[in-house]
């Protein structure tokens, strides 16, 4: 007898349903789009219709396990011992050091109900607030570029937007490989109706910017000056939205003078784009009736990420293309849950309902929620993921707890975060394979159920939860993320964590998002598991919002969205003669970021087997490299050794770096043994995006990649 299944993909944040059919023996036959789901309507990506090739793997991780010699043997132990021993050390460091010792680094792949635990335990029942997402090296810039210009975190937009808009901006985001099921729906939108035009803005010519009408083939880091130079343009034009200007927003005059007062030669200079580039989409966007932005971390992922993702939304602003049907400032999210942590205050500076850590009164809320004593929460924001490595390495933070994520191939400047995993008095990994590059430097390794083996929540970009439920039979005793994250909390303080299963956790967690901007408070586990829904949410009855801000009154204080007038600062690495090429990294297609399931797939792997580098004809020649030839690309804090491909997407002076390939495939491989861990100042997001190098032609005699070290 064949069985069924429906639950959202575990990749990417599109979020698409998977109707999934399991043969007599409880496997995975088969993967398809869920026709009637919203997120996808029927379609499927390979990564998504793959899955099943990553569930019994050899490496599953079955049991908990313990480092017993310095030398990486690990020694199977119990669920009891390896939990007992984890609180304990808690309470230890704890005791010794206070509660800023410890900390929980987690990701966009745990679900709701994991990072509600974690919060709750981190920063209800121990009182520091050192619990951070790899949504900090991702959307902490939309996060706060949201925040700063909106009012509130949280995309103001739906997928059906895609169809009614007629002028689609796309910056920074490759969604033909990144989001491929969303930019099939951009391209059937456009083949329905050839009148839409879509801009893509990108330093390379990617497969989403060869769709595009218009490719503004901008200098990485310019995105400032190019959207400042259209504001302009469309201010002289007198193309704006006074209205909407005059009643729903706040600093527009202080704007309208900066942006008018920068010439647009200097916009020609600082992006490389010429002025009839720029007024031919300044042109496009004062004609548009729908304008929609998608954009993602090619604008996130800078330490100017903030001012940049404000620079898009005053665009909107400007032309009152927010709050309506087919407009308004996407963000796309890049993980499937990534939009969860964020509800459920996963980050450092964040608690649970969109509250921050450091505003008093919704300190108070949670307290009184999780019934604890007043003041129990930290008042500081806690340490965010590079700053947590930084103290990791210090030695200020003795221990680190490592969930769904894989920084040994993630984190800016590998050879700093491998140092610290290396040096860190007590590290738990808890994956779902082992050994993975960071589950090797665990003390105790813990595993967690995947997907399919466990049930619990998601939110897509488009603010969509789906619950997902369990249908495989877990290999060996792994666990659900929040089950091991309560059950270290009971043994900490067993009053706050008495949930008998997810359902109990997830109710729990709506009731605290009352009031707030993401309320979600109307969507029990019972509405969930009949189908997806859309916060805000706010009564048992309410059937989900579409869009927020329909009625233009925006989450700040006195309703009215603001202007940020931003000015251009340079990347924080620059170029100069020892390394005068510019290092832009992401993602392909076939690959899941550190490849721990897609590395798995024979069908992706065939499609991109190894890593490389794409460099474009001129600088190749110059440096006397062919195709496929063996390069190695060093920056200021690293060598990696990959093979050349040779091509023009990429602009003269700049080379693209993708960062799926970790040290098991190969030592020396990973882009991040090159990229800078500076961080933004207020959204903390890394500069992945930017970083000198040069690239040469390895030859047989010449030392090793020092990342082999
Ligand atoms: N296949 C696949 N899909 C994924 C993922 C994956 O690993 N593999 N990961 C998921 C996750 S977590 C995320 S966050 C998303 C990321 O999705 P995307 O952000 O679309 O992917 P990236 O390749 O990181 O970067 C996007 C583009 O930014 C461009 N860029 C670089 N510098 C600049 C700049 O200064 N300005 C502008 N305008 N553009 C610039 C790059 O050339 C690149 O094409 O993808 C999600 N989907
Ligand atoms: N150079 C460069 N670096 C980047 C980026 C970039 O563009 N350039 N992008 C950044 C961005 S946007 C992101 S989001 C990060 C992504 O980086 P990571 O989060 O480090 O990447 P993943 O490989 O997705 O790691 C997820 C881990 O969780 C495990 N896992 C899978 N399912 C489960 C589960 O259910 N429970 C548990 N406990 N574990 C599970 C997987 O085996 C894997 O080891 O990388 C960042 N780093
Ligand atoms: S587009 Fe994203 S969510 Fe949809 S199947 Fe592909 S990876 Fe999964
Ligand atoms: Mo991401």
């Amino acid at each position: 007898m064949t069985r069924t299944a429906s639950a959202a993909c575990p990749y990417c944040g599109v979020g698409c349903q998977l109707d999934v059919t399991l043969n007599d023996s409880g496997r995975v036959a088969a993967i398809r789009g869920n026709a009637t789901a919203e997120a996808n309507l029927g379609r499927i990506c390979p990564k998504g219709a793959l899955l099943g090739e990553t569930i019994n793997t050899k490496d599953r991780l079955t049991t908990p396990l313990l480092r017993v010699d310095g030398g990486g043997v690990f020694v199977p132990i119990s669920w009891d011992s390896a939990l007992d021993l984890l609180a304990g050390k808690i309470k230890e460091f704890v005791a010794e050091s206070g509660p800023d010792s410890v900390g929980f680094y987690g990701s966009g792949q745990l679900d709701t109900e994991a990072w509600y635990a974690a919060g709750k335990l981190f920063k209800g029942a121990l009182g520091t607030n050192n619990t951070d997402s790899n949504s900090r090296l991702c959307m902490a810039s939309a996060v706060a570029g949201y925040r700063t210009s909106l009012g509130s975190d949280g995309p103001p937009v739906c997928y059906d937007d895609i169809d009614l808009a007629d002028v689609v901006l796309v910056v920074g985001s490759n969604m033909a490989e990144a989001h491929p099921v969303l930019f099939d729906r951009l391209k059937a939108h456009k083949r329905r109706d050839p009148g839409v035009t879509v801009i893509v803005v990108d330093p390379r010519r990617t497969p989403t910017a060869d769709f595009a009408d218009i490719h503004l083939q901008l200098t990485p880091g310019s995105d400032i000056p190019l959207l400042n130079a259209l504001a302009s343009l469309l201010i002289a034009a007198e193309a704006v939205d006074y209205d909407f200007i005059e009643q729903h927003s706040s600093g527009y005059e202080a704007y309208r003078d900066f942006v008018t007062s920068e010439p647009l030669a200097e916009a020609e200079r600082l992006t490389g784009l010429t002025a009839a580039q720029i007024e031919a989409v300044a042109k496009l966007l004062a004609g548009a009736t729908n304008v929609l932005s998608l954009y993602c971390m090619g604008i996130n992922q800078s330490t100017f990420g903030m001012w940049k993702n404000n620079s898009l939304i005053n665009l909107h602003l400007l032309l009152g293309q927010v709050g309506k049907p087919g407009a308004g400032p996407f963000s796309l999210t890049g993980q499937p849950n990534a939009m969860g942590g964020r509800e459920s205050g996963a980050l450092a500076h964040m608690l649970p309902g969109y509250r921050l850590a450091e505003d008093a009164s919704h300190r108070a809320e949670v307290e009184a929620s999780w019934g604890l004593p007043a003041g129990r929460i930290a008042p500081k924001s806690g340490l965010t993921a590079v700053e947590m490595f930084r103290a990791l390495e210090r030695g200020t933070l003795r221990l680190l707890w490592i969930a769904a994520t894989n920084p040994a191939v993630s984190m800016p400047d590998l050879h700093q975060a491998k140092r610290a995993l290396a040096g860190g008095e007590f590290v738990v990994v808890q994956d779902i394979y082992h050994p993975t590059e960071t589950s090797q430097f665990a003390d105790l390794v813990l595993p967690a159920a995947q997907w399919g083996e466990k049930d619990g929540t998601s939110t897509n970009s488009e603010r969509m939860m789906t619950y997902s439920p369990a249908f495989l039979e877990p290999t060996g005793q792994p666990r659900p993320d929040w089950w091991i994250l309560a059950e270290v909390g009971r043994r900490i303080a067993p009053e706050l964590f008495p949930w008998q299963d997810s359902g109990e956790v997830w109710d729990e967690f709506r009731g605290i998002t009352a009031g707030r901007p993401c309320d979600l408070s109307g969507a029990t586990r019972a509405r969930l598991e009949t189908g997806p829904l859309q916060w805000p949410c706010p009564t048992e009855e309410h059937p989900g919002m579409k869009r927020r801000y329909e009625d233009q009154v925006f989450a700040t204080p006195d309703g009215r969205a603001r202007f940020h007038p931003w000015p251009y600062r340079p990347p924080r690495e620059q170029t100069d003669h020892e390394f005068p090429l510019i290092l832009t990294t992401g993602r392909v297609a076939s690959h899941w970021h550190s490849r721990t399931r897609t590395g798995k797939v024979a069908k992706l792997v065939k499609q991109d087997p190894e890593p490389f580098v794409e460099i474009h004809a001129v600088d190749a020649s110059a440096r006397g490299i062919h195709e496929g030839d063996l390069v190695h690309v060093s920056s200021r804090r690293g060598v990696v050794k990959v093979r050349a491909r040779i091509g023009t997407a990429v602009a003269p002076g700049c080379i693209f770096l993708p960062f799926h390939w970790g040290d098991s495939y190969a030592k020396g491989t990973a882009a991040n043994y090159l990229t800078n861990p500076v961080i933004g100042r207020i959204s903390k997001e890394p500069e992945f995006k930017y970083c000198a190098v040069q690239v040469e032609r390895f030859a047989m005699g010449l030392p090793a990649a020092d990342a082999a070290g």
